[in-house]
């Protein structure tokens, strides 16, 4: 009988409270790709659904934020405590296959992500997003969602925009890209070991 608590149990709740906004959220990364998200914020909410459904994780997130200013507190906290999850349930990150890698389509539009689960936060990100807005978002609110989910989620994470003139199918395809690249980084690799040389992610 396996004892390995990595892949036994990968799953992690987070409640984060601050002046700006209350996030409940509920992530399991063995899942079946069921989302239910209500953060306020339509289009990011559409996206949160595409990177769960992608991702095959279990993903319930709720938001109230202070919309009333805009919608940056909002995708901010929201991706910090989807990060939190993450990383919460990774645990020692023993056992994963760590980098992942993958491209996405959404018709004319092509994304690439790269993730490696390092344990070190770093992003880079080039959307390259020409609106101002998707729905109720500012564009760039999504490339900070990006950044900020690799800052709380300790990865590497590296998402490009090669081409596509619909900015709704740019922002899609590079969330459904992510999501791949994480289906794939945080798989179980069938072993006990931390994929380090260090020992330690
Ligand atoms: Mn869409």
């Amino acid at each position: 009988m396996s004892a390995d608590p990595v892949v036994a149990v990968r799953s992690a709740e987070v409640s984060r409270r601050t002046s700006e906004t209350a996030v409940t959220l509920a992530l399991t990364l063995d899942g079946e790709g069921r989302a239910e998200i209500a953060t306020g914020v339509g289009f990011l909410d559409h996206m949160l659904t595409s990177l769960t459904k992608h991702a095959r994780f279990d993903l319930t997130l709720k938001c109230e934020g202070d919309l009333e200013i805009d919608d940056h507190h909002t995708a901010e906290d929201c991706a910090l405590a989807l990060g939190q999850a993450l990383d919460r349930a990774l645990g020692e990150r023993r056992g994963i296959t760590r980098f992942g890698w993958a491209y996405a389509p959404l018709d004319e539009a092509l994304a690439r992500a790269v993730v490696d689960l390092s344990g070190r936060p770093c992003a880079v990100i080039e959307l390259g997003l020409v609106r101002e807005m998707l729905g109720d978002v500012a564009c760039e609110n999504l490339s900070h969602f990006l950044a900020s989910f690799a800052t709380s989620g300790r990865l590497a994470l590296h998402v490009d925009l090669l081409r596509g003139t619909n900015d709704h199918h740019r922002a899609e395809a590079a969330f459904k890209a992510l999501a791949l690249a994480l289906r794939q980084a945080v798989a179980a690799d069938g072993s006990d070991r931390v994929p380090s040389t260090k020992g330690v992610l």
